[in-house]
């Protein structure tokens, strides 16, 4: 199979992990055929290790879909450089400065860009940030790096390329903007009011379920292909990516390959974090307290995948608004499908790392949404309660949080929950203070033990 290649450099993406290698990349890839020149650069904020694999391969990759019928494999070849910030700093800041920049784009994660998790700010306390206060032409953090680049540019009197996140954070491109806001106007009120005012920052929903891929994955391109690609990732064969229609300049053909180009993106945001990221968390948290390792293990299993459905249909689904053109129904009963996918190793460790980032996200505004119709969500309940219960036992996976989160921990799980409950940054004020919340918490870690 030939391997369509770019001929420039027009995006620069931060993150080149598998997510975004499987969804961004491949749609980037396929809009060559309309106009070459938007190959990328990917660069990783800190490890090497995915720009090394990269490197050594003239940055091509496979990427490997998991049908019903068996793995299809295609040759990538939208990548044109990959680098590591933490090595390759004047070459990323040369790429940053091309004229011909078009977009900006990232996936790095909801810890990534330094937000508190509850209200949204960018957290001035955060070592990473403080870093680049003191450091401004070295900067470490995402929100660090990007006002450093749109200085620069604006120095040398250069346009502004779009900025784009494409994290499973709700409202992505305005909290980012706001976040760059907050950046620069402690040290630069006048390049704070510019971003204010011309920064293009387009939201966008993003879904691909993509685990990180394993030695396991590696060996099964490798039989298929001939050869240990090194950047490979396997995927499944769902993919949705909605964008927020507002660009500073040109950009690649997205639309013309399957993306929805819109002006309101809230809608898909909403349906995703609420029908397949909660669900996603609640089923790592149950399932590794049940001693599962996959999500395709834990949906074999009858009880949990019982407690899927029913949080699901009972306290997920009745508060999401379905966005026009998609049937609530179909999709909620897709995503017990893709989760039981037995072809997609998916790890519940990986989905369960960092919880205390994605809870604000995917469970708070859920539990709001039944607190003011005077309801308290069973479901969710037990999903929160299973993540203390990680804690509890010793089993959580790595967190931001995880020093506060382990000195939380008491001898009863009830004050453990108690604690947990009232961290603001996690659950904000909607959790600690409600008294019914803490007693359908209570109840289910009863239950649960
Ligand atoms: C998962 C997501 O790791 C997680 O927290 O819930 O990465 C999920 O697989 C994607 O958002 C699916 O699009």
């Amino acid at each position: 199979m030939g391997i369509r290649r770019a001929t420039a450099t027009r995006i620069l993406h931060l993150g080149p992990g598998a997510f975004f290698r499987a969804h961004m990349a491949a749609y980037c890839e396929k809009a060559l055929v309309q106009d070459r020149s938007f190959g990328i650069a990917a660069m990783s904020m800190r490890s090497t290790a995915i720009v090394d694999a990269l490197a050594v391969q003239d940055c091509i990759y496979t990427l490997g879909e998991m049908h019903a019928h068996g793995l299809e494999v295609r040759p990538m070849g939208v990548i044109r450089e990959a680098l590591a910030l933490s090595r390759d700093r004047v070459r990323c800041m040369e790429i940053a400065l091309d004229p011909g920049l078009s977009v900006i784009s990232m996936t790095v994660t909801e810890k990534g860009y330094a937000l508190d998790p509850a209200t949204g700010a960018l957290d001035f306390d955060h070592a990473d940030i403080r870093h680049d206060f003191d450091h401004p032409s070295e900067p470490v953090s995402v929100v660090g790096l990007l006002t450093a680049i749109l200085a620069a540019r604006r120095e040398a009197g250069l346009a502004w390329p779009t900025v784009m996140s494409l994290d499973n954070l709700r409202h992505n491109g305005r909290l980012l903007k706001a976040a760059l806001i907050a950046f620069a106007g402690r040290s630069n009120s006048d390049l704070a009011t510019a971003i204010d005012n011309d920064l293009a920052a387009p939201a966008s929903m993003v879904d691909r379920i993509t685990p990180a891929t394993g030695p396991a994955d590696l060996d099964a391109v490798a039989a298929r292909i001939g050869w240990r690609d090194r950047a490979a990732v396997l995927t499944e064969p769902f993919t949705q990516w909605v964008i927020e229609d507002r660009f500073a300049s040109d950009r690649p053909a997205w639309e013309r390959h399957g993306a929805i180009l819109t002006n309101d993106v809230e809608p898909f945001e909403n349906a995703k974090l609420r029908l397949i990221n909660a669900p996603h968390s609640a089923l790592a948290w149950i399932g590794l307290l049940r001693g599962r390792e996959t999500v395709a293990d834990a949906m074999a299993d009858p009880v949990i995948r019982r407690f899927v459905e029913t949080l699901l249909h009972e306290d997920l689904a009745p508060v999401t608004d379905a966005p026009e053109g998609l049937d609530k129904g179909e999709y909620t009963a897709s995503v017990t499908g893709r989760f039981a996918n037995p072809a997609i190793r998916h790890r519940l460790a990986q989905i369960a790392t960092d919880s205390s980032q994605k809870i604000a996200q995917r469970l708070v505004p859920v539990l709001e949404a039944h607190r003011a119709r005077g309801r308290v969500p069973p479901h969710v309940c037990r999903a929160i309660a299973a993540w203390i219960m990680l804690w509890q036992k010793g089993l959580a996976p790595a967190d931001p949080m995880g020093d506060e989160l382990a000195a939380s921990v008491r001898a009863d799980p009830r004050d453990t929950a108690d604690a947990f409950l009232a961290i603001r940054s996690v659950f904000g004020e909607c959790a600690g203070r409600d008294p019914d919340i803490r007693s359908t918490v209570h109840a289910a870690l009863a239950d649960l033990a």
